[in-house]
């Protein structure tokens, strides 16, 4: 499989498993799970055939490990990401005592006065990394970077998850935690 091919498979599968399954007659269960033959066979009956082994090659060699398999390999989902409504179940987890949050300019002055919200994701998603960051913001024009007092927000109550893929994960940051860098 070249890498074009593997970068379309990732965001048709991103595009389905994340925020509109409805589109190839796939429903998603509460935890974001899909049967893999499913997947597939909706997949295919919509255009767009891939094999189980390029399904594989896809989910191990994604550069963000966007998607995981269950214990059984018999289902796929999302690691994180989703619009749709799913619950991933995953555990409150001890923050770095700093995280990242890669964004750009133009949406600074509603940041600083509102904090980060989820916008039409489930969580704000936040980095460990400076590098990683940049990245998420650079999706978007010349980055900029927020630093996170993950420590103060845990201190304050507020809960964080990581996901499967390495995202930390928290409904909400208020402005009191970011300071731009
Ligand atoms: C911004 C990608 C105005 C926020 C990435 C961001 C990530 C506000 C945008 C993952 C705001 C939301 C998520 C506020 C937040 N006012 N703008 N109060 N609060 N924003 O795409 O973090 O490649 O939903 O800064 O790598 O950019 O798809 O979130 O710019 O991990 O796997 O509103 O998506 O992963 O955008 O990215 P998004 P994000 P994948």
């Amino acid at each position: 499989m070249n890498e074009k091919r593997r970068i379309r498979a990732s965001k048709r599968l991103a595009l389905h498993l994340r925020h509109d399954p409805a589109r190839i007659g796939i429903t998603l269960d509460t935890g974001g799970w899909v049967g893999i033959d499913t997947l597939l066979a909706a997949l295919a009956a919509h255009g767009f055939r891939l094999s189980r082994a390029e399904l594989d090659e896809v989910v191990r060699t994604n550069d963000k490990r966007r998607f995981a398999y269950d214990e059984s390999g018999t289902r796929i989902r999302a690691s994180q990401g989703h619009s749709v409504k799913v619950d991933l179940a995953l555990p409150v987890a001890e923050p770095p005592a700093v995280l990242y949050h890669g964004t750009v300019g133009r949406f600074l002055p509603a940041i600083l006065t509102e904090g980060l919200r989820p916008m039409n994701r489930h969580a704000v998603h936040l980095s460990a990394t400076r590098a990683t960051a940049a990245k998420v913001g650079a999706r978007r024009g010349a980055p900029v970077l927020l630093r996170v007092d993950a420590a103060a927000m845990a201190a304050a109550g507020h809960e964080f998850q990581v996901s499967a893929n390495g995202v930390w994960l928290t409904a909400a940051v208020p402005p009191e935690f970011l300071q731009p860098l």
